[in-house]
């Protein structure tokens, strides 16, 4: 069975909980739900932190053994040099998700650490972007 490493940063616990003009009103456990429902094949692990150090131990301790990662990092992504180095270190591809369009908001937002170290980038989606993310690493990584 292909195994895929979820990963969500800080504040995304909140999801559905507040600013729903931008985050939507879905949590993401109930999506999660919707997405394993959708991938009966596949064991979607996931994780969440608030804290930028578990965000890379988990990217060490699975990402030499899962398929393949799918991260949001939240705010970590336009600071993080170290979850980038994390994603350079293990052999799982990674691809990059945002749920709002970065780009239409401020600027400290068009930076990413991130993207260079994964195959791809989904930004502005929404939740759907995580599905996306799973279609690629499934086929074609
Ligand atoms: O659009 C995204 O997915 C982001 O990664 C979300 C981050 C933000 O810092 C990035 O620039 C873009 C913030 C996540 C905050 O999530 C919340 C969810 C519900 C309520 C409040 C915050």
């Amino acid at each position: 069975m292909k195994q895929l490493l979820i990963i969500n940063g800080p504040n995304l616990n909140l999801l559905g909980k507040r600013e729903p003009t931008i985050y939507g009103n879905r949590s993401f456990v109930g999506y999660l739900e919707t997405l394993e429902a959708q991938f009966p094949d596949v064991q979607l692990r996931y994780f969440q932190s608030n804290h930028e150090g578990e965000l890379i131990d988990k990217i060490h301790e699975l990402g030499f053994d899962v398929d393949g990662i799918v991260i949001n990092a939240g705010a970590y992504t336009h600071t993080s040099i170290a979850i980038a180095d994390a994603l350079s270190a293990v052999t799982a591809p990674a691809v990059e998700v945002h749920i709002s369009n970065v780009h239409a908001r401020e600027s400290f937002r068009h930076h990413s650490y991130l993207s260079a170290k994964c195959k791809g980038v989904v930004v502005g989606l929404g939740l759907l972007g995580y599905e996306m993310a799973v279609r690629y690493l499934l086929n074609d990584a």
